[in-house]
């Protein structure tokens, strides 16, 4: 079963996607940071794929998501609220240990430094297929969403999914990534 873990500072819209993502109320959302206590939350479930996107070698929609606390705050390089040291540590464990990570980033503060150091980690180091979302581009203008892009793409080396999940703006383009990246993570083990 292929482990997705979705990761990101606090707030940034983590709960919300796992939601969208497998079409049922299962994570809390608000609009604070530190939402959500439990450090780790795993689901078993089904996204939908629409059926032209599928892989035509089989679904990779039966999933493990894994929705996390907030790894930061969202605007100092402090650790999220509800996380000690060593929940921290437990934490960065498990997103080791999932076969694909979502990497979120909020479009109204960009990349967080903490998260671009974690997210280098877990790429060189561990070797993790990532796929960066910038999340909440309803609340930037326009004209910003191209200049976030090219940004994010520069400093993280591959290109962002640029997403809402208000107007579900790139969703699908997500899922086409998310398909292919689980089809990759799936033939690897
Ligand atoms: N405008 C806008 N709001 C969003 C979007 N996605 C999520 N939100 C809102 O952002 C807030 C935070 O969302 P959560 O899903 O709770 O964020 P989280 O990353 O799980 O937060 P923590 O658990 O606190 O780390 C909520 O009020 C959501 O409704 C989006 O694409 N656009
Ligand atoms: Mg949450």
């Amino acid at each position: 079963m292929i482990k997705v873990a979705i990761i990101g500072a606090e707030n940034v819209g983590k709960s919300t996607l796992m939601n969208a993502l497998l079409g049922e109320k299962i994570s809390e959302t608000m609009p604070v940071p530190g939402t959500t206590k439990r450090v780790i939350k795993k689901v078993f479930g089904t996204v939908k794929i629409p059926k032209t996107m599928k892989n035509p070698f089989g679904g990779a929609d039966e999933l493990v998501l894994i929705d996390t606390a907030g790894l930061y705050d969202p605007q100092h390089e402090l650790r999220g609220k509800v996380l000690s040291e060593g929940k921290f540590k437990e934490l960065i464990e498990e997103i080791v240990s999932a076969d694909v990570v979502i990497h979120m980033i909020d479009a109204q503060y960009g990349l967080h430094r903490g998260m671009e150091k974690l997210h280098h980690i877990l790429k060189f180091r561990y070797e993790k297929p990532i796929i960066v979302v910038v999340n909440k581009i309803d609340l930037i203008p326009k004209e910003k969403v191209d200049e976030l892009r090219e940004i994010i793409e520069k400093r993280l080396e591959q290109r962002p999914v640029m997403l809402s999940l208000v107007t579900f703006e790139g969703f699908n383009d997500l899922l086409r990534v998310l398909v292919y990246y689980a089809q990759y993570a799936k033939n690897k083990s």
